[in-house]
Parts: structure tokens; C-alpha cells; sequence
């Protein structure tokens, strides 16, 4: 059934199909609100609007990811009102999430709405934001429009619930970044919960399993303000709120879904269209189910082992454990972590979104901002061995890593050393291609590199340039031959 329409003749099955439904569920099916679950006659729709991306968005893939591919690294920025009790609820902290606070406490909506009129982050620079993403090497940024929380961080209106109309701030963030971002050459996205939103009536809750004392029905509300249509918080705030973001801010460069519980055939079908606003932008996976696969998977907190083959990828992280800034978690991953984190997902052919979670007065903390400084010293020397580059031709190396650049006569392989050698011999198992030149990649010296039984061997000095990952240059001409 891949007709845009759905046929007439499928319109008796169709009312059939509906009328057993009523029966059985004992629904009314003639009443203003549509079933909670049309499931029964969206499969037209379904294959709609997997055909719509096949045919207007995955014919243009490549085009519109080629500057994804050669950034491989991103800022994520995870800010919103839950800044303000940043992670503790009336003495309480919480264990969670932070930006899942209003859910962890079952927060009244009108209570936890309140909260916005201390929101005033008069700290906010976006140009030192830019800078510091920069700095540390990133080629784009993607932060939170409007999360689970349904807070709006843009001047909205199609909602007052957004930080220019509910707060004392009175500014538009991403006005200001989209400005900044501009002017420094660095990419900008924007991350939007489209199904999931506890505020506003008919917003989609959460899927999981959560506490039940506080539940009011079985769709996980627990304030009476957040039941209503789905259709209807579509239409008049989710679809609106996409539009704006897609309409007032200049070039968007990644569209970024999250949480599509909920989400039918016909509710995204309402979306994809607005993608026609910005025909640059990437998407990525989670605007609906497997069909709409979007531009781009989104591993969560992990580095898949082997990467993703076939499919673009990116994994996003916190630094720390939480997305939403949480005033007392201070269990930080290393810039030694951080650093070998985003060699291996290069290794792997992926991109790293790492994650900040600013202050409610508008700060990045201050163990990001280092962090990111390492990053930076790191990548100004090594960057050129992870930008542009494509997945190891390698399954294993003991010692570390390997990025490649494949060229019209041969290739570049960069060895991302973790463990120098102490021996001064660094082995590149299974490699069969004579190597023209080997070099350190921090001082452009040549090394020594000789073929071995087992590979290549390279001669490096007795101590690594860098603690955290050294990279050492090859260039082989001819294809590659890696055994
Ligand atoms: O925006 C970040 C997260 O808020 C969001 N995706 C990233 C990018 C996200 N949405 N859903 N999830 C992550 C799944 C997480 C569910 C849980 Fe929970 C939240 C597990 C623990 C906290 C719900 C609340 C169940 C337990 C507590």
C-alpha cells in the first residue's frame, strides 16, 4: 500500500477495523477526540512517511552530511530552567538526571513552571560559549530548544512558557548564539523534544517505568494539567515550535529528535515537511521508529564496540553523569577519558557530542571549561588526526588506535599511540603496504620505518610526545593492505 492517499476502496476495511476497535475498547468512535492509539489504520501512513524520507531526504544524504563527517566533534549543550534547582528538589538531591528533575519528583506543573521566574543567567556570553567550543576543537554545536520539560529556550509564540516571555532574562539565547556562531564559523543545532513534554496538555510522558504513587493514569502523569489530545500539542505547539526554530534563527545545521514515545505515521508526517525550511540540515534518528531512519544513529553514553558499519554515527556523553547541570556531581571524566574517547570514536568512523550542562546564571562550570582547554591543547597539535578522517582498517591495535585519509594514489594513517613503546619499537600488525614516510605528527620529525614478518615496524623516541595519545603519520602509496 504505497499510495500517498489512502484508497478508497481500503476505506470499508478501514471503518470495519475502527468500529471492531470501538466495540472492543468500548471507545467512542464518533466523539471529538480521536482514539489515544490509531495504530489500526496508519500502515499506509506508516510506509508514507518512510517513503517521503526515501524519496525527498535520503537521496541528498551524502550532500548534507559531508561537513558532519569531516567535524567529528561537537558540543552538546544541555540548558534549560531545571538549571535552577540543579538537582535538588526541597532538600532532596536527586539521583537522576538532572534535566529529568520535574519527572524524578513528580513536580507540579504549575510549581515547577514557577521556577522560571528565577531564571536570570545575566552570566550568558554566547561569544565566549563559541569560543570555548572552539577553542577546544569542535566544529559544531547542538543545544536543548525545548526538552522533556516542554521550557522553550527561545522566544516562542506558540507558547509563553519560553525563557523570553516566563523569565526575568527577558533575552533569546539562541538568537544570541546563532549570531556568535556566525561570526566564528562554527555550525549550529538544535535539539528539540518533539513527543515528550510534561508541560504542556497532551504532551507525550514518559514510556518507562517510574514510581506510582504519585500517578494519575497509566500514561505516567501526575498532575491532571498534563492530560490532553496528542494531536492537538502537536499541532499547535510541537509543530509551531519546530517551525520557529527552523524559521528565525539563519541556517540550522542539525535537527536533533529525541524520546519519539508516542509518536504515529501521521504525527510525523506533520514534521517532515518543515525540513524543507532548512535543506542543508542533517537529522537525526529518533524523530520516529526504525523506518525513518533520519541521517544519523545516536548511541547514548556508549562507543559502540565496532562502530556502526554502513551508517553514520554519533555518540553523545556527558562529562560527568548528568545532561542538566546538577550543582553537587563532581564524578568527571578525565580529559585523558575524554580525549581517548574521541580517538577511539573516530577509529570507529563516528562523531562525539560531548556534553555541557551551563548554570542557571548562564556559566559553563569550570571542570568542563578545563576539560575542554586539554581537549583544545590536544587537538591543536593532533586535530588533523581526526578531522576528515574515516574507521581504522585495523580490528586491533594493542597500543592504541588508527584514523586513515584515503588519497587518489594511496593512503594516510594516523597511529594514535595510548601506550608508547617502551622499546622504541612500535609494531603496526598486518600492515603489507611499504610505507614512504613515517612521521611524529607533533614536531613533523621522520621516524625510521622498516617491514617485519608481522607488519611494519616504526622507530620512535624513548618518550611519547604526549601522555594521553601521540600520533605517529604513515603514508603508503597503492591500496591498502592491512592483513
Ligand atoms: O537529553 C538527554 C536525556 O535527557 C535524554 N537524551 C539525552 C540526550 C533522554 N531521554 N530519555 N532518556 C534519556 C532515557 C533515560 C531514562 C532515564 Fe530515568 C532517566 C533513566 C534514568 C533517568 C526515568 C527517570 C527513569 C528513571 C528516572
Amino acid at each position: 500500500m504505497h499510495s500517498t492517499g489512502i484508497p478508497i476502496r481500503h476505506w470499508p476495511r478501514i471503518l470495519l477495523a475502527g468500529a471492531l476497535l470501538a466495540i472492543v475498547a468500548g471507545a467512542r468512535l464518533w466523539a471529538a477526540d480521536p482514539p489515544a492509539k490509531p495504530e489500526a489504520a496508519s500502515a499506509g501512513a506508516a510506509d508514507e512517511a518512510a517513503i517521503a524520507w526515501q524519496q525527498e531526504y535520503a537521496p541528498t544524504h551524502d550532500r548534507r552530511m559531508q561537513w558532519w563527517r569531516e567535524a567529528r566533534f561537537g558540543m552538546f549543550i544541555h540548558w534549560g530552567v531545571y538549571s535552577v534547582p540543579a538537582g535538588v528538589w526541597k532538600g532532596e538531591k536527586s539521583k537522576r538526571i538532572g534535566e529529568w528533575l520535574m519527572l524524578d519528583f513528580k513536580i507540579p506543573v504549575a510549581e515547577y513552571a514557577a521556577l522560571a521566574s528565577q531564571f536570570n543567567p545575566v552570566k550568558f556570553n554566547a561569544d565566549e560559549w563559541v569560543k570555548l567550543a572552539k577553542d577546544a576543537g569542535m566544529k559544531y554545536i547542538v543545544i536543548t530548544s525545548k526538552h522533556h520539560d516542554g521550557f522553550a529556550m527561545f522566544h516562542s509564540g506558540a507558547s509563553p512558557y519560553n525563557i523570553y516571555d516566563a523569565t526575568p532574562f527577558n533575552r533569546d539565547p539562541l538568537k544570541e548564539l546563532a549570531e556568535a556562531c556566525k561570526k566564528e564559523g562554527i555550525k549550529l543545532g538544535f535539539y528539540y523534544s518533539e513527543a515528550q513534554d510534561w508541560h504542556h496538555p497532551g504532551g507525550a510522558a514518559y514510556k518507562g517505568k517510574i514510581n506510582t504513587d504519585k500517578n494519575i493514569d497509566k500514561e505516567n502523569h501526575w498532575d491532571t494539567a498534563q492530560q490532553g489530545s496528542m494531536d492537538e500539542y502537536i499541532d499547535k505547539i510541537a509543530v509551531p515550535q519546530v517551525k520557529e526554530i527552523l524559521s528565525n534563527y539563519g541556517p540550522v545545521a542539525i535537527l536533533w529528535w529525541d524520546t519519539p514515545g508516542d509518536m504515529t505515521p501521521q504525527r510525523v508526517m506533520k514534521f517532515l515537511p518543515l525540513l524543507k525550511l532548512q535543506p542543508d540540515m542533517v537529522v537525526n534518528n529518533r524523530l520516529y521508529g526504525k523506518k525513518y531512519t533520519g541521517d544519523f544513529e545516536t548511541p547514548e553514553q556508549k562507543i559502540p564496540a565496532t562502530g556502526i558499519p554502513g551508517k553514520d554515527w554519533e555518540t553523545c556523553m556527558t562529562m560527568n553523569t548528568t545532561w542538566g547541570y546538577k550543582s553537587f556531581d563532581d564524578k568527571w571524566k578525565s580529559a585523558e577519558t575524554l580525549i581517548r574517547n574521541l580517538v577511539d570514536i573516530a577509529s570507529k568512523g563516528g562523531n562525539y557530542l560531548l556534553n555541557v550542562g551551563p548554570t542557571s546564571e548562564g556559566l559553563i562550570p569550570e571542570p568542563s571549561v578545563e576539560r575542554l582547554h586539554e581537549i583544545g591543547r590536544w587537538m591543536k597539535v593532533n586535530g588533523e588526526a581526526i578531522y576528515g578522517t574515516t574507521a581504522s582498517p585495523f580490528k586491533n591495535l594493542p597500543w592504541g588506535r588508527c584514523t586513515k585519509k584515503l588519497t587518489t594514489d594511496g593512503a594516510t594513517l594516523y597511529l594514535h599511540v595510548f601506550q608508547w613503546p617502551e622499546d622504541g619499537k612500535l609494531l603496526v600488525p598486518g600492515l603489507k603496504n611499504t610505507v614512504e614516510s613515517a612521521t611524529l605528527l607533533s614536531d613533523g620529525s621522520t621516524l625510521e620505518a622498516a617491514d617485519d614478518e608481522g607488519g611494519v615496524v616504526v622507530s620512535v623516541p624513548a618518550d611519547a610526545p604526549d601522555k594521553i595519545s601521540s600520533t605517529v603519520v604513515l603514508k603508503v602509496k597503492g591500496t591498502l593492505k592491512v592483513e
